[in-house]
């Protein structure tokens, strides 16, 4: 039912289980990397070649926000792919001979738990603001690299984009900016290639920066990357994804995670990626189309991935 339903937060977890105790010929492990302010897990999945294995790096996660359901369907979908069809799929193979991946599917549980009970178009954790009757803290803008609330943020917490009392304030953010700094770290000798940090919606594989217009040194490496991933994308079902710096070709946003993996952890190929659809569903994409989503979206992973490797 992987590509019928959105899963909830404790089936995507038994779904984890599933897929550490039947994967064969290579190697899945978990780790949790912290808890959210509601004390849920937040969980890793490791997919690599044998045990022990300390290649480079891609670090793909889901559901930073909640309403952005396909986000966490398309992470899911990619442990499926990378776990069960490396016999199958000759580029799963080769990828996993050159990178050790690792997949965080929800980053922002109690919030994707609330919108799917409460509110549906919910986008924030859960942190009880004190002095406030609103909960929430935008968990993209509460990142430490150039974080800013006057740009793109807020300083009101009662704002769909409330960017914390200050930079990492949150658990789920901090766990994130710990685990990517621990993998790039003296002991790990910087070993995330690639970012990807996965949204909806509108079609969009996004580059940094987003506190600035002003585009990294490297932006020609990262564009080109970006380039072959939409082109792979839009053989699959015809979508057709716009490529750019965040600021460039969406709006001015500091504090997200891919500035920070960029800017402060240091890994050079980090992106963010906005799924399905262009505004006719939004971030209410029906069932339906969830496994054309998710097909097109590991096409484009796997062709970057692929380029990645030869780069
Ligand atoms: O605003 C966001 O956080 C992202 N768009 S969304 O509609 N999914 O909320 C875009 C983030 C782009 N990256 C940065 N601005 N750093
Ligand atoms: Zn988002």
């Amino acid at each position: 039912n992987l590509n019928k339903t959105y899963y909830n937060y404790s089936e995507i977890m038994t779904y984890l289980d599933y897929v550490q105790e039947n994967a064969r010929g290579v190697h899945v492990s978990q780790q949790v990397i912290g808890q959210s302010v509601k004390g849920r897990d937040l969980r890793v999945l490791k997919v690599s070649r044998s045990s022990n294995s300390a290649k480079k790096a891609i670090i793909i996660d889901g559901g930073i926000h909640a309403r952005e359901w396909i986000s966490l369907a398309s992470v899911i979908w990619m442990m499926d792919k990378l776990v069960f069809n490396p016999r199958n799929d000759p580029d799963v193979k080769k990828l996993l001979k050159k990178f050790d991946f690792y997949l965080i599917p929800v980053l922002n549980p109690d919030g994707y738990e609330f919108s799917r009970t409460n509110d549906r178009l919910w986008r924030k954790n859960r942190r009880i603001n004190s002095g406030s009757n609103c909960v929430g803290v935008d968990l993209n803008r509460n990142f430490d690299y150039k974080w800013n609330p006057n740009r793109g943020g807020s300083r009101n917490p009662c704002s769909t984009v409330y960017s914390g009392t200050r930079a990492l304030s949150e658990p789920e953010s901090a766990a994130l900016a710990s685990f990517i700094n621990s993998l790039m770290g003296v002991d790990n000798g910087g070993r995330v290639q690639a970012y990807l940090n996965i949204h909806s919606y509108g079609q969009y594989w996004l580059y940094p920066w987003g506190f600035t217009t002003a585009y990294p040194v490297d932006r020609l490496d990262l564009d080109n990357l970006a380039q072959v991933a939409v082109t792979a994308i839009q053989k699959v079902n015809g979508k057709r994804f716009t490529v750019g710096s965040s600021r460039n070709v969406l709006y001015l946003a500091a504090g997200g995670s891919d500035d920070y993996a960029k800017g402060s952890a240091g890994v050079k190929y980090s992106y963010t990626l906005e799924l399905r659809d262009t505004g006719a569903y939004g971030f209410v994409l029906p069932e339906k189309q969830i496994l054309p989503a998710c097909e097109e979206t590991w096409a484009g992973v796997k062709a970057f991935a692929l380029a990645l490797a030869k780069s």
